[in-house]
């Protein structure tokens, strides 16, 4: 790392590293993090596996693809000059849009100098003699720096499902998360869509439009609610300008740093009628509103729960026709909000289209993917082509799929088996010189904004050790005990962390993946941060540093 000493000390760890600091990934975490080490003087190199920056809006190009979250929260703050010049087109952004940004502020700011693509790391060793990292890519190129900084994203590792026969299949199939570049059509085909979550809504609702037919194989029906987009106009856009500087310190204020915050009144402190005309009213609202921005009580009170279920039950029987179909889609495993909310837009009318068919295969298994299509436990499919929206290993999925190891070439992969262990979210004891950009047991809530906090977060704890010489830091065991303690305590009471998904660690296609775990943040952003801080201002007192 650039620094002053000519200590003995700093003589025996400083042998000629290629970078101060490696990053991986050039998602909004990787640009960012970028940036502000660059601007400290450092040598930086981040590791990219796709041709572009990006990250999950590069990788993400399924149709439909989409912000539900308003666009102007959901970018970059840190620059005045990148927020006078860049107009949203949509309150929710379409990924095309949301890409364009993205490669606008890796030229703005000269990004991709420092950033080489085409390389997905392979192994990252700790090295304890050279208190450096050792990072070699699945091309076998390989590269030393003093610090390894992880910015892989928590929905980036897809996965397939583990149904027979996928590879057997001889028409076109995609994962949504390696979706072509190229245009697909769907005209005059026979489509196939496997998966329900937010990233199959967003899908089925366009492919819909075009398609011959389109079958949806659905395992488990999820709870979805209107996105309601709308184009900006030049004048709404100029008033949304001017309250950037209020809307982001809101964003600071809320508990997930959403735009949307819990009502302050409880489900059952109001009547019948109010408690209805709230929720109409929000059904009728754009974005996360009803659920983020509904009784304070709706997602720890079963009672509530299962009020607000019934609500959103009715409001599909009303949009689907056939009333079979509609009970089909309503979930019965899960209430409102205990899952992702998909948020969509006329998602349930799709199925009151001639084209569409949904398969409820919970009832009726898929038993195998042949050469032809999709072979239920009652009837064989033939198609043209096959989606498969099935969802990632999330959160320590992408950290898997790296050999990490630490001090005494402990796997990282094997530490975090029965779920994560981390300091803050950021580090992990045994794996010194390691800070994780959106790891696990950080608060995700809105992203780019927890982004920012831990970005710059990082920044300061870099600097701190580049201004005192050090060249080795290290979570110490009990802080990590303490910090993974204290987030489990957390997440005690949640009626969402009672439900598998991918939020509780839970995929059915991945070996180990069946237990719940609890492997986010569930406290106020607010708390997460002020608690960081504190460590900052304690100068890092409780973490190892040498
Ligand atoms: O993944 P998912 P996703 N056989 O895990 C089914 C974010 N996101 O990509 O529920 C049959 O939610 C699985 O069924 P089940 C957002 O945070 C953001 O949709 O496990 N089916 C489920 O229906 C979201 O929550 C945006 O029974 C199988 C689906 O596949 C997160 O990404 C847009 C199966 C997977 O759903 C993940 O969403 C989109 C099998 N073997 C996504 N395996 C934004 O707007 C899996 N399934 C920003």
């Amino acid at each position: 790392m650039v620094a002053s000493s000519n200590t003995q000390a700093q003589a025996d760890v400083t042998p000629v590293l290629d970078y101060d600091a490696i990053i991986i990934g050039a998602g909004m975490s990787g640009m960012y993090q970028l940036y502000r080490l660059r601007a400290l003087g450092l040598r930086v190199l981040v590791l990219e596996a796709g041709t572009g920056v990006g990250g999950t809006w590069y990788w993400n190009r399924y149709p439909g693809a989409r912000f539900d979250s308003e666009s102007y929260s959901y970018a970059f703050s840190f620059s005045k000059a990148l927020l006078d010049e860049w107009d949203w087109g949509e309150h929710f952004s379409g990924q095309p849009e949301t890409l364009r940004y993205l490669n606008h502020v890796a030229d703005k700011f000269d990004l991709r100098k420092d950033m080489q693509f085409r390389s997905r790391v392979a192994s990252a060793y700790f090295q304890e003699a050279s208190r450096s990292w050792d990072i070699t890519l699945e091309d076998g190129r390989h590269y030393t720096s003093r610090l390894m900084i992880t910015a892989v994203g928590p929905l980036s590792a897809p996965t397939m499902p583990n149904i027979p026969g996928v590879d057997s299949f001889k028409g076109e199939s995609c994962h949504t998360a390696r979706w072509p570049h190229e245009p697909v059509s769907f005209e005059g085909k026979r489509v196939a869509v496997i998966g329900t979550g937010a990233t199959g809504v967003q899908t089925i609702q366009e492919v819909a439009k075009t398609a011959k037919s389109l079958t949806v194989f659905q395992r488990t029906p999820n709870w979805c609610a209107p996105l309601l987009n709308s184009k900006i106009s030049k004048e709404e856009m100029e008033q949304l300008r001017a309250g950037y500087p209020a809307m982001f310190q809101r964003c600071l204020e809320t508990y997930s740093c959403f735009l949307h915050t819990p009502d302050t009144r409880g489900t059952f402190e109001v009547t019948p009628e109010e408690r209805t005309a709230f929720w109409e009213k929000l059904y009728a609202s754009p974005g996360f509103g009803i659920w983020l921005g509904n009784f304070k009580d709706i997602l720890t009170d079963r009672a509530a729960n299962a009020e607000l279920s019934a609500f959103v039950a009715n409001k599909i029987r009303q949009r689907v026709k056939n009333q079979a179909v509609a009970e089909k889609l309503i979930p019965r495993n899960h209430g409102f909000g205990t899952r992702r909310v998909p948020m969509e837009t006329k998602y349930y009318e799709v199925y009151n289209q001639d084209n569409v068919q949904l398969v409820d295969i919970s009832e009726t298994p898929i038993e195998r993917i042949t050469e032809t299509g999709i072979k239920t436990s009652t009837a064989a499919f033939d198609f043209d082509m096959i989606i498969y929206a099935t969802g990632f290993d999330a959160i320590t999925g992408s950290f898997d799929r790296i050999d990490i190891r630490g001090t005494n070439g402990q796997k990282l992969k094997d530490r975090w088996k029965f779920g994560p262990e981390t300091y803050l979210g950021v580090m992990v004891d045994g794996f010194p010189n390691m800070m994780m950009v959106i790891g696990p047991h950080m608060a995700l809530g809105n992203i780019p904004r927890s982004i920012e906090h831990n970005v710059d977060w990082v920044t300061d704890l870099v600097r701190y050790l580049r201004d005192h010489n050090i060249t080795r830091v290290e979570a110490t065991a009990g802080e990590v005990q303490t910090w993974t303690d204290h987030v489990k305590s957390l997440g005690e009471g949640l009626l969402l962390n009672e439900v598998n998904s991918w939020m509780t660690g839970v995929n059915t296609n991945v070996e180990g993946k069946q237990v719940r775990i609890v492997n986010r943040y569930s406290g106020s952003a607010p708390d997460y941060r002020a608690k960081c801080d504190a460590v900052a201002a304690s100068q890092y007192k409780d973490m190892a540093l040498a």
